[in-house]
């Protein structure tokens, strides 16, 4: 009898198999909730608390419940102003540093529910959470670990009260994907009335393993955040800026050199992270649309332009970091007309500019495919397909993909992914244009992974592009070659 078995025996494992295996993985690589937060790209940031009544931007945690009185509080009219930028997540401060509870929670009499608004009936962390979901936004929350107001911060109670808190926050709400951990910590306050100055060990006081396995339990698909991770980074500067090259693998160190926990950490290296890093933390650059993080009504004619925030797009998410921008709600509860504007500006520029791919139909071409397989081709790189990608067998660290496009266009922006699923792996790439029988230089750019947006100073008019990885720590791996004529309203 002709077995399935005997017809393949004495046929070598490669030949037998379908074609060649896909790359093995290199170096770090992100879990799945990393991989669905690296596409988020955008979100949005709420700071929103007693500090919009008090003009604050760090309350002492002696307010009175009943400042807090947004009367026309509007949790949908905020989300809507926040996607019509483009953003696909927000994060609210549930509790900023004076320890007011935006939402009724049982731990503490600071909050809502003690305030006269909505005769304590309102509930800030689920009108937002359910708008967002209404908009297809994923939600997130900052809970601050340091709290001005509680009596007990300093003590073995407080990390109980502050777990209890996450605990209200992460089965009441639906689904959270990020939980923001602020650095913050320590110092002078109100305490329960002792009004004094408490200091905490960074490193020992929160036992940050133990809660954030117990984020991991309540919500599996959440992403933690905070200076070291676990899952995500602080970028190391509040300007929205990443590194260049920002990589994705990050081993934090203390600020002494010793280990690293939230609010003790060596920031010089974060905006660049380690190459060759052990753990896959990528960077996240938050900065507020206005110079403070809460709204002040003085602060009303310093909101950042359309403009702005581009170059602020192209230095964080342009480097493959997500870009967190903090958009605050003003005393009645709503975003104020400038931030409003300005978002829809912004977001009218991203539509526009990358709307379409100009390389979207070009024919391409490349030097090396990995094992000469159609499903590793260079057309994977413009099939706007995020799950295919163009890849060289292992041993071939440096090739070139040629781009004809159907007729000459007008370039300015071009956008490359890598195939993250199998690392970093790329560390150079150059780009050029076939200009007057030659290869011209365009761009170049170091670190790529989930996104690499280069913004030239000039827009070109080219037919023929060539990529070329010139240097790389493994078999280059990449899922997009894109590029784009730039909207002119920025
Ligand atoms: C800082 C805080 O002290 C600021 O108030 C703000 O929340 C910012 C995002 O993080 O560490
Ligand atoms: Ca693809």
């Amino acid at each position: 009898m002709i077995t399935r078995r005997s017809l393949l025996a004495g046929i070598p494992a490669v030949l037998a198999a379908k074609g060649a295996a896909p790359p093995a993985p290199w170096g770090a690589t992100p879990s799945p909730r990393q991989l669905a937060w690296h596409d988020l790209e955008f979100t949005g940031f709420l700071h929103f608390t007693v500090n919009t009544f008090t003009n604050k931007e760090w309350g002492y945690g002696d307010e009175s419940p009943d400042v807090f009185n947004p009367e026309k509080f509007d949790a949908d009219a905020i989300i809507d102003a926040l996607a019509a930028a483009g953003m696909r997540g927000v994060i609210l401060t549930a509790k900023h540093h004076d320890g007011f509870c935006l939402w009724p929670t049982k731990t503490t009499d600071h909050s809502v529910f003690y305030s006269k608004w909505r005769g304590g009936k309102g509930d800030v962390v689920r009108d937002i959470s359910q708008a967002a979901a209404r908009r297809k936004m994923k939600f997130g929350v900052y809970l601050s670990p340091w709290d001005r107001n509680n009596a007990k911060y300093g003590t073995p109670d407080y990390i109980k009260i502050y777990r209890q808190q996450l605990t209200e926050l992460l089965t009441g709400y639906g689904p959270i994907f990020e939980v923001w951990h602020d650095g913050a910590n320590g110092g002078d306050g109100y305490y329960g009335g002792a009004r004094e100055k408490r200091s905490i060990d960074r490193n020992t006081y929160y036992d940050w393993p133990k809660t954030w396995e117990m984020i991991r339990a309540m919500q599996p698909d959440a992403c933690i955040f905070s200076d070291v991770g676990p899952d995500i980074r602080w970028v190391g500067n509040e300007r929205g800026i990443a590194g260049d090259p920002c990589w994705c693998a990050y081993d934090p160190v203390g600020d002494n050199g010793g280990p690293a926990s939230p609010g003790n950490v060596r920031a010089k290296e974060s905006p660049t992270g380690t190459r060759n890093g052990k753990l896959w933390i990528p960077a996240e650059c938050d900065v507020s649309i206005r110079p403070g993080w809460f709204w002040h009504e003085a602060e009303n004619s310093r909101v950042k332009t359309p403009r702005q925030l581009a170059a602020l797009y192209y230095q964080s998410a342009g480097r493959g970091a997500d870009f967190l921008l903090n958009v605050p709600p003003n005393s009645q509860g709503l975003i104020s007309a400038e931030d409003t504007a300005s978002l829809k500006g912004f977001g009218d520029y991203l539509r526009a500019t990358f709307a379409q791919n100009l390389a979207a139909r070009a024919k391409t071409d490349a030097t090396h495919v990995r094992g000469n397989d159609k499903r590793y081709g260079p057309a994977n790189l413009v099939d706007g397909l995020p799950d295919t990608y163009w890849a060289t067998d292992d041993r071939v660290t440096g090739a070139d993909v040629t781009f004809e496009l159907p007729r000459p266009a007008r370039i300015q922006v071009i956008r490359l992914r890598e195939a993250i699923q199998f690392g970093q792996r790329i560390d150079a790439v150059e780009i050029e244009r076939w200009e007057q029988a030659s290869w011209q230089p365009l761009a170049n750019a170091t670190s790529i992974g989930p996104r690499r947006i280069i913004r030239l100073d000039a827009p070109v008019i080219a037919q023929r592009v060539r990529l070329r990885v010139t240097q790389a720590s493994a078999s280059p791996a990449l899922s997009e070659f894109a590029l784009f004529s730039e909207a002119l309203s920025a």
